[in-house]
């Protein structure tokens, strides 16, 4: 049998998403995820015109050839565009091979390593009472991890803060179209001041701890905004409110930074959203300068890259904290449960629902229950795409925003 057919698939649910449909010889259909947040089409054309005709006629079993002829083949190695088309391929390749056993993917991975994926949700609040009654509501469903990020005073709009209220659906999707919903032409940029944040966080932790107790998981996301000596600070005076997990505190490809956090405090650190490959942690592993690592498998180089990875992290005590935002479709988000179920350096994994409309279009049989995941049992990956709905949504350019610091110099996002 062999590859027989390889088609692009471009679909905006509600955001973009890029996905590959892979075809073989007797008919069999593997997806696979390659969305990059605000860069899609990048890897439309890496895939359309220089991936896919070197396919046809492969043999689809040979998925780790078939990696290592994308990742060494075309002497261009890594970078964020490549690994996502490396990702769509290994990870279209991999749903094949378990629709063939008939096992649902965990099981090629070596079985079931546990009965459920704790998860944990996105929790925030332009106000610190807007953000106890998300985090409250969440508790109530059984839930018991979240990740908090809070409006900060005296800044406008920063990163993770939801625009829904407390009871409404939660909305928060960081890729934004224009504001009446056609292609955005640019991205909007927002205002950041680190001081203002330093001030103001760590009262937050205190305030929750206080009116929360002890046993809910508390996950933060500095979103690579801090220099070192304040990411430094800012672990060490969170070290009383026992947070689960500080993420990118620094800029995640300075690997080094870390050394200086890692000596102040004992806060846990996670890193490695940004990430595509197994040198990006390198020394972050040799090193134990993280407890967790953050990659998805749609940006590290798919099921056969992020393995890899947590293979050599599990070496090392590091565990595992999949990248689940909506920007991962539900097929890169499958393919991390179906990992997270397999290897014993689980961690945590995000759940970041997806849209009503994207799960109209892609049909999932993961579940979510009692704050736990798990990637149900139907052979493969688990998720099909509706291609006929997918071609009623055609691509609507949209962007991350952009940060500037209030002086007007431009910063990390
Ligand atoms: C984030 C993401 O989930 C996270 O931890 O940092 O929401 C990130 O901002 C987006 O994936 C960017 O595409
Ligand atoms: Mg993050």
């Amino acid at each position: 049998m062999s590859i027989e057919k390889v088609d692009v698939i471009v679909t905006s649910p509600g955001r973009n998403f890029v996905t590959l449909k892979i075809t073989t010889s007797d008919g069999i259909v593997g997806w696979g995820d390659g969305t990059l947040n605000g860069r899609e089409l990048a890897v439309v054309a890496y895939l359309r015109d220089h991936v896919g005709p070197t396919l046809i006629g492969r043999n689809e079993d040979n998925i780790e050839d078939t990696w290592q002829y994308l990742y060494r083949g075309p002497y261009w190695r890594r970078g964020p565009v490549t690994m996502a088309s490396i990702a769509a391929v290994d990870m279209a390749l991999w749903d094949i091979k378990a629709k063939k056993a008939g096992v649902p993917l965990y099981q090629l991975l070596g079985g079931a390593s546990r009965s459920g994926l704790r998860a944990y949700v996105h929790a925030s609040g332009a106000t610190y009472e807007d953000l106890l009654d998300v985090i409250r509501g969440y508790m109530a469903q059984g839930i018991t991890a979240v990740r908090v990020q809070t409006g900060i005073p005296g800044l406008g709009q920063v990163y993770g803060v939801a625009s829904s209220k407390p009871g409404e659906k939660y909305n928060y999707e960081p890729a934004l179209r224009s504001a009446d919903g056609t292609a955005a032409t640019r991205p909007a940029e927002e205002t950041w001041d680190s001081r203002a944040y330093l001030n103001y966080m760590p009262g937050v932790f205190k305030r929750l701890r206080e009116d929360l107790g002890t046993e809910i998981r508390l996950l933060h996301d500095g979103h690579h905004r801090l220099t070192p000596i304040e990411a430094a600070r800012l672990a060490r005076e969170l070290e009383p409110c026992d947070l689960f997990w500080l993420e990118d505190p620094t800029p995640a490809e300075d690997q080094t930074a870390l050394r200086l956090v890692r000596r102040a405090s004992t806060t846990p650190l996670a890193t490695g959203e940004v990430f595509n490959s197994v040198f990006d942690y390198q020394t972050l592993i040799t090193e134990r300068l993280i407890d967790y690592v953050r990659s998805s498998v749609t940006h590290a180089g798919g099921v056969t890259g992020l393995k890899r990875i947590l293979d050599f992290a599990g070496i090392y005590g590091i565990k595992s904290g999949i990248h689940g935002p909506t920007d991962v479709s539900p097929i890169g988000m499958a393919a991390g449960l179906h990992i997270d179920m397999a290897i014993h350096n689980f961690g945590i994994q995000e759940y970041m629902p997806h849209s009503e409309e994207t799960l109209k279009v892609f049909h999932t049989s993961y579940t979510f229950k009692n704050g736990f995941l798990h990637p149900g049992d139907t052979p493969g990956l688990g998720v099909e795409l509706d291609e006929e709905l997918a071609a009623a949504y055609p691509y609507t350019a949209a962007y991350l925003p952009v940060n500037r610091l209030t002086d007007g110099t431009m910063y990390d996002w």
